[in-house]
């Protein structure tokens, strides 16, 4: 298939004035009419419309049927000869079959329920329609169906008996629309909106998990309150409607006033949920309510500016994050997700600019590097402006862009107006793919201090050159006592090299480069001997003194690898420190005390040149930290003992850290005594983190045989626990035995590999433990391709964004590149493959 391009952006040449829509809702033949209200923009233009998969009853053009009109696979066109040059009104009568809809694009069924998902491309699969984010018109429905709960987007209007019907007042693209018929019920909530609009808001589930989702309504009622606060954002509907699926490709959804949720982002409870789970929730309930101002009110001209909506969200969320919880654990969390997926995404095949300019099937730009990147450049923005200018930016995008399909060019412009900058050169974030690096050297001389910085980003697929950056670096110096003598200050790095001097210090200062991690580079310094334990002990800024330790337990980590050196005293010294360390946030600890993944490590090596050793790098791992766990022995049980949450269960940041922080512990003593107080601590678990975290340890042991069959007997039929449990044994499997312990896996009965959730909890962690993907046998690769080209046929969605487990193929040995390519190979010359997978599989191998 040919790509689409940037380039080749034209308007619509019709405007939809008014979108009514009529769904009979049938399992295997549902009907779904459609009546628009078109005005050509320029006469004399065909009329193209999107449908995929529709069997067209019939079309008729201001009342009189058109005949000789057949669609083609992708849609149909009216010549121009056929339209009028005024207004006119085109009715399409469809059917579809939302039971054999396994894709889950467009409306399907999810356990009994009818839904929808329609971004990026799933309306034409409803009906004939100008698919395309820039075409916004108010639409009107009515669902006639026996089902008791009938839910579209907007205001409800009317209903009886087998009916209802909706009207959203705001125009909208098609994306965004929403149904959802069913047998649910709610958890229902209020909000009172600053200009005292009383708001009714409904959780809506199967019955049975209604008191599950108490959390996703309080995060809900504040995420209303704090877009308020903080963005001056208030809700714009009568009522808002959440609905948790079971099948669901993604996380969440934002259509208008309809939220829908794959439902292990709102179902929780002490009991079945673990505090990453709790934070999840949290976070994409924020999310998709914060899309109602960032992406429905201002929506995208075109799938190109994916991030104008995404990344601006996932900042916003980020920002909420940070006021709900301890801000800079949050922004550690968020680095360590940024290097993890977008970084790696970053240095590899699939790397792509923030704003791309090209793209087989959209599906597959729904990136780490359209989110989480997306959102760091806005955090570069706002630290290049000030808070005040960020401020004066998005309201002047709110009032400029209210009801616009909008670009990036747009979005930068607010900010040159609000501020006066000129934002040419900072554009290149948008347009440029790749991770930057940043080398640095200082000189002391003369009490002055000098930092020498120099930027080059490697060549990315399709970019050869890269020109420098504005790259914001936050900078703090501290004089050998650890005083700070340069509180944070912002440099603004615009050349491929540059110095900045300060002057008038009376020691040599140990700088602190890059606080808060403001930019998304990879930072190169060769420190001195004792500058990473000196910034873990004394840096202020908490990001960095967390990245000093990390920087140093990677060194201490590749020295293991590559020179079988022993651990570093100085690295085990200063976490001990850290970890005693009570006037510490527990979760802060926690973070400090978590060892480089594997994956991180194989990046780094891969990135300075060597070719990374899967099962050196696991060795190596183990060695550190049963080091780390025999230098913290004495502390241990006294910490992990000290740690128990006194009272009722909260799933707050507060009681949450302390949980990270005695799991991690117990961890460290599971390599010291071979899994006894893991063992008991599983036993008397009170919630799901411990008993979880606890479990996971046993593995590691090689023992809990016993706890995972009566986890499995306790939590049968409660699929999102369910999910756990496979999970769990895929990500704690030896790694020379990951393929066969995934096989069996697969072959249990509660492998309903059809749910996207389960598929990934088997399939998605398998690529996860790092040590037993990328084990020598190369049996895990070709298990994975295996159910990659079972899946394909049936949810092509999923298995092009599973393919990425392959995406870092290259960086291994000749006999591992040689068994990845041929699963991938295996993969692509499957007959029928999907347009998204085989356009993943072919980038990877490109
Ligand atoms: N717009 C959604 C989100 O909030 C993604 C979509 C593809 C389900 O991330």
């Amino acid at each position: 298939p040919q790509p689409t391009l940037l380039a080749d952006y034209t308007p619509f040449p019709f405007t939809v004035d008014q979108v009514a829509l009529t769904f009979r809702l049938h399992p295997t033949r549902t009907r779904v009419l459609s009546r628009l209200a078109l005005t050509p923009r320029t006469p004399g233009q065909p009329l193209r419309l999107q449908g995929e998969n529709l069997t067209l009853i019939s079309l008729t053009l201001n009342g009189s049927p058109l005949t000789g009109i057949a669609p083609d696979a992708e849609g149909l066109t009216l010549p121009a000869a056929l339209l009028p040059e005024g207004p006119f009104t085109l009715e399409a009568e469809v059917e579809i079959t939302p039971e054999g809809n396994t894709a889950l694009e467009g409306l399907y069924m999810s356990g009994g329920i009818y839904c929808t998902q329609c971004e990026a491309e799933g309306f034409r699969k409803i009906t004939f329609y100008p698919d395309r984010p820039d075409v916004m018109a108010p639409f009107r429905v009515r669902i006639e169906s026996d089902m008791p709960v009938l839910l579209s987007n907007g205001n409800p209007a009317a209903s009886g008996p087998g009916w209802a019907e909706w009207v959203d007042p705001w125009p909208k693209p098609a994306y965004l629309f929403a149904l959802v018929a069913g047998d649910l019920v709610a958890h229902s909530g209020r909000f009172t909106t600053r200009s005292g609009r009383d708001v009714p808001l409904h959780i809506w589930v199967r019955p049975g998990d209604q008191d599950r989702c108490a959390f996703a309504l309080d995060a809900l009622q504040r995420s209303m309150a704090w877009d308020e606060q903080v963005y001056g954002r208030e809700y714009d509907l009568d009522v808002f409607n959440i609905v948790a699926v079971d099948d669901f490709n993604m996380g969440a959804m934002e259509n208008k006033g309809l939220n829908i949720f794959n439902s292990k982002l709102v179902l929780a409870s002490a009991d079945t949920a673990t505090d990453a789970d709790y934070e999840r929730i949290e976070r994409v309930i924020a999310h998709e309510y914060f899309h109602n101002w960032t992406g429905n009110r201002i929506t995208c001209r075109d799938w190109f500016q994916l991030c104008l909506k995404e990344g601006l969200t996932v900042f916003r969320d980020q920002q909420f994050m940070f006021d709900m919880r301890s801000a800079p654990v949050k922004r550690i969390e968020d680095v360590l997700t940024l290097r993890a997926r977008q970084f790696r995404e970053d240095m590899g095949p699939l790397a792509h600019p923030v704003r791309p300019d090209a793209y087989v099937e959209i599906n597959n730009f729904y990136t780490a590097t359209i989110y989480e990147k997306g959102a760091e450049v806005i955090g570069m923005l706002k630290r290049l402006v000030g808070d005040d200018g960020y401020r004066a930016a998005l309201d002047l995008y709110f009032d400029r862009h209210d009801g616009d399909a909008a670009t990036i060019e747009d979005w930068l412009k607010v900010f040159e107006d609000a501020t006066g900058r000129d934002l040419a050169q900072f554009k290149r974030w948008y347009t440029d793919a790749g991770t930057p690096r940043l080398s640095v050297e200082d000189d002391w001389q003369d009490g002055t201090y000098t930092l020498s910085f120099r930027q080059m980003t490697p060549p990315t697929p399709g970019q050869p050159d890269k020109p420098p950056r504005v790259i914001p670096i936050a900078l703090g110096l501290l004089n050998p006592n650890g005083d700070e003598v340069l509180p944070t200050t912002v440099l603004e790095m615009t050349e491929g090299q540059q110095s900045f001097r300060f002057e008038g210090l009376s020691a040599r200062p140990v700088p602190s480069i890059l606080r808060g991690f403001s930019a998304p580079v990879v930072l190169d310094r060769i420190a001195p001997a004792g500058e990473r334990a000196f910034l873990l002990a004394h840096d202020t800024d908490p990001v960095n003194r967390w990245e000093a330790g990390r920087a140093l337990a990677k060194e201490v980590l590749a020295q293991m690898v590559t020179e079988r050196a022993e651990p570093a005293a100085d690295l085990l010294a200063g976490l001990e420190a850290v970890a005693r360390d009570d006037t510490l946030d527990p979760a802060f600890r926690a973070l400090c005390l978590r060892l480089p993944a594997e994956d991180d490590m194989a990046q780094t090596l891969h990135a300075g040149g060597m070719v990374p050793d899967p099962d050196a790098i696991h060795a190596a791992r183990q060695r550190l930290q049963l080091a780390l766990a025999q230098r913290l022995a004495p502390v241990l049980p006294g910490l992990i003992a000290g740690l128990a949450n006194p009272g009722p269960f909260s799933p707050g940041a507060v009681a949450a850290g302390r949980r990270a922080l005695r799991l991690a512990c117990l961890g460290l003593l599971t390599r010291l005594d071979g899994g006894a107080a893991a063992a008991r601590a599983h036993a008397e678990a009170g919630n799901m983190t411990d008993s979880l975290g606890a479990l996971a340890c046993l593995l590691d042991a090689g023992r809990g045989a016993a706890e995972l069959a009566a986890f499995h007997s306790r939590w049968q039929g409660n699929r999102l626990v369910i999910d756990k449990w496979f999970m769990v044994q895929v990500l704690h499997a030896a790694p020379d035995r990951l393929a066969e312990v995934a096989g069996a896996l697969t072959q249990h009965p509660d492998f309903d590999w059809k749910n996207p959730n389960r598929f990934r909890s088997v399939m998605g962690a398998l690529a996860e433990n790092h040590a037993g993907f990328h084990n020598a046998s190369g049996a895990a690769y070709s298990l994975l391709a295996d159910w990659l080209i079972r899946l394909d046929s049936v949810n092509p969605q999923t298995t092009a964004r599973m393919s990425t487990a392959f995406e870092t193929w290259t960086r291994y040995d000749a006999s591992r590149r040689a068994m990845a390519a041929e699963a991938l190979q295996r993969i692509a010359a499957r007959p029928g493959l999907s347009r998204d997978t085989a356009e993943m599989v072919e980038r990877i191998l490109r």
